[in-house]
């Protein structure tokens, strides 16, 4: 049933002795022969096993018998990964480690705003933890009712709440780990004061799993939105979005919670792929901006001070039409235009991504500067250039020409991330603002990192993983890979 084509023999005893281990002692997997794993990102491998622990002690177990092993360990959330994270090597020589049944609430303490969840709880889940104490967990993808927290924190998620309440880095408290060696890290604090020595906690944050596994996590909670504005904005384009957004933050005292940008090319794939979604204006515009203002007072006058401000931005020519969200369903539809836009895009047919992010001032020189590059290697190519403004983040898309073949296009992904990630480096940017690294973006991260950072990672990998099985070959290219 183990048998994969190309074990070695050390590893096929291997799978066999923890696959004893596990049925007598740990009662805790699922044993697959061949597993086939296909990220968004369409990258796929093979496995000969799947843990599924469904505790703390049970994770250090398996990991245990890896490093005693030298097999690698593939830890595994939701599976929502753009960056093929959590995705294993052809092969079959690692195992997946899947937090799924690692999914308890094990703490929510109201008075303390915070909750302490296992990794595999999905992210709705923990929002709905926290709404039940009338609390707010503000943590928001897209993906939310499928990724799970441990995901979450090992990619560094930011999501469409970040400009207000911060990336998942800054909504984590406390953390167990589950070292590469097998034993347990027990940093699970919720205090918001400790400065005891280096901070250990933001070590895993966004590591993807190749330092230690996450097994459990503290987490902020804040008061719930009590008045909530939802608005969709027409607006000339990228540059007027980015002076809307200063001037909104200003005049509302910091209260606009998310700032979503989208390009009509993104409109319109979203209108014309997902059924029920519809444009919310009269007209076509080239530019659109999602916004959520909130407080959690009930607070009438928000509403009143919001349609002054965008009245003033009306007159300076920042805003050209606008629609409030009046009831929940009106809200919803608003944010399903937005959450909707990958999965138009692609149903619209073959794609090049980068998740980037640059000074927020700094975007539209980037959006300008990026567009012409990539028009230069592929004339005709769609810009779907959307996402988190407030953030500095844009989902810097590229869909296939209209009638163009797609092999083709893709054959030129290289030639177009080099592109422009050489602007995002102009710009002092960063490659990835949310997406993580993974497997696929491993060589772009060393041509992004200089030498000196890429040097101390890869000595705070030797020294939690030194027989390098915490998720090989993800996140750091090998010296000389690039
Ligand atoms: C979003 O903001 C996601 O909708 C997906 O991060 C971005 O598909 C993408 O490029
Ligand atoms: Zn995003």
């Amino acid at each position: 049933m183990l048998a994969l084509l190309d074990f070695r023999v050390r590893q096929r005893d291997f799978l066999l002795e923890i696959t004893k281990a596990i049925t007598a002692q740990l009662d805790l997997t699922e044993v697959l022969r061949r597993v086939l794993y296909a990220s968004l990102a369409m990258l796929s491998g093979q496995v000969g096993l799947v843990a599924l622990p469904d505790s703390t002690a049970r994770v250090a177990g398996v990991v245990g018998l890896c490093a005693a092993a030298g097999v690698g360990i593939v830890p595994h959330g939701g599976n929502t990964s753009y960056c093929g994270g959590a995705t294993p090597h052809e092969g079959g020589h690692e195992i997946v480690l899947s937090l799924a049944r690692m999914n308890r609430v094990r703490e929510v303490d109201a008075a303390n705003f915070s909750i302490t969840v296992e990794a595999g709880c999905l992210l709705a889940g923990v929002q709905s933890a926290a709404a039940e104490v009338d609390r707010y967990f503000p943590l928001s993808l897209g993906s939310e009712g499928s990724c799970q927290v441990g995901g979450n924190l090992s990619t560094n998620a930011g999501g469409l709440n970040a400009l207000r309440y911060g990336v998942a880095r800054e909504l984590a408290l406390g953390l167990e780990v589950v070292l590469a060696d097998g034993r347990v890290l027990d940093g699970l604090t919720s205090l918001r004061k400790d400065n005891t020595g280096y901070d250990l906690r933001d070590l895993f944050i966004g590591a993807e799993g190749t330092l230690g596994v996450i097994t459990a996590a503290s987490l902020k909670l804040f008061p719930r939105p009590r008045t909530i504005e939802t608005s969709f904005l027409a607006v000339p384009g990228l540059g007027a979005a980015v002076s809307l957004l200063a001037r909104l933050r200003a005049a509302t005292g910091d209260l606009v919670t998310s700032f979503e940008y989208l390009p009509r090319s993104a409109v319109e794939m979203a209108t014309r792929h997902i059924d029920g979604v519809a444009d919310p204006l009269a007209g076509p515009h080239d530019a659109y901006v999602l916004c959520e203002v909130s407080t959690a007072r009930e607070d009438p006058a928000l509403r009143v001070l919001l349609e002054g401000e965008l009245a003033g931005a009306m007159e300076d020519g920042l805003v050209l039409d606008a629609v409030f969200a009046e009831s929940l369903a009106q809200r919803d539809a608003l944010w399903r235009l937005r959450e909707s836009v990958p999965e138009a895009q692609r149903m619209e047919g073959a794609s090049i991504k980068h998740d980037v992010s640059v000074p927020v001032a700094a975007l539209p020189r980037f959006a300008d500067d990026a567009a012409a590059a990539v028009l230069a290697i592929v004339p005709g190519g769609r810009m779907v250039a959307y996402g988190h403004v407030g953030d500095g983040n844009l989902h810097f898309n590229v869909s296939v020409p209209a009638g163009g073949d797609s092999r083709e296009f893709l054959a030129k992904a290289p030639a177009i991330h080099e592109a422009v990630h050489g602007i995002v480096r102009h710009h002092r940017g960063s490659i990835s603002a949310e997406h993580g690294i993974g497997r696929l973006k491993r060589h772009a991260l060393a041509r992004s990192k200089g030498a000196v950072a890429l040097e101390v990672m890869r000595a705070i990998k030797r020294a939690l993983d030194p027989r390098g099985i915490m998720n090989p070959g993800k996140v750091l290219p090998e010296p000389g890979e690039y």
